[in-house]
């Protein structure tokens, strides 16, 4: 089977939400929120392309210094295994803004199941309840 590795974020707040990303119309799984983030090129560390992707997706600048690995998500789809590790980070420049023209949200973990996510990123609730 297929192996996608994505790399995804938990961006947090001063008020300890995270915040999700509806993914546009017309991408797979379009409008389920999930963890920003994307998928690793050709020989790219996770940091780089966490950097690159928040960049691209966000408007936002940060640091390899402020990401901090929580842990993994792993999803076997119809015709591919998603492996995506999740980092959290607390700091960086710029205020996020949809680049795409999708909505964003800042959510507490706990108030996460009140948004339809893709089933990778489910899994991932549990650890940032008790992280944060
Ligand atoms: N994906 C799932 N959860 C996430 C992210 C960032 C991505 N938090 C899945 C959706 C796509 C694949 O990974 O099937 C690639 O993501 P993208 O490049 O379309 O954002
Ligand atoms: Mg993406």
């Amino acid at each position: 089977m297929k192996l996608l590795l994505v790399v995804a974020c938990a961006l947090v707040d001063a008020d300890r939400r995270v915040l999700l990303a509806e993914r546009p119309a017309g991408k797979q799984l379009a409008g389920l929120w999930e963890f920003p983030g994307g998928k690793l090129e050709a020989g790219e560390r996770p940091e780089a392309c966490l950097i690159r992707e928040l960049h691209e997706e966000l408007g936002i600048t940060t640091w390899e210094s402020c990401l901090a690995p929580l842990t993994f998500a792993s999803h076997a789809y119809e015709d591919f295994h998603l492996l995506m590790p999740l980092y959290v980070c607390r700091k960086y420049d710029g205020i996020p803004r949809g680049q795409e023209g999708q909505r964003l949200k800042w959510v507490r973990p706990k108030d996460m199941r009140d948004y339809p996510m893709p089933p990778a990123d489910l899994p991932l609730i549990a650890p940032l309840i008790d992280l944060l």
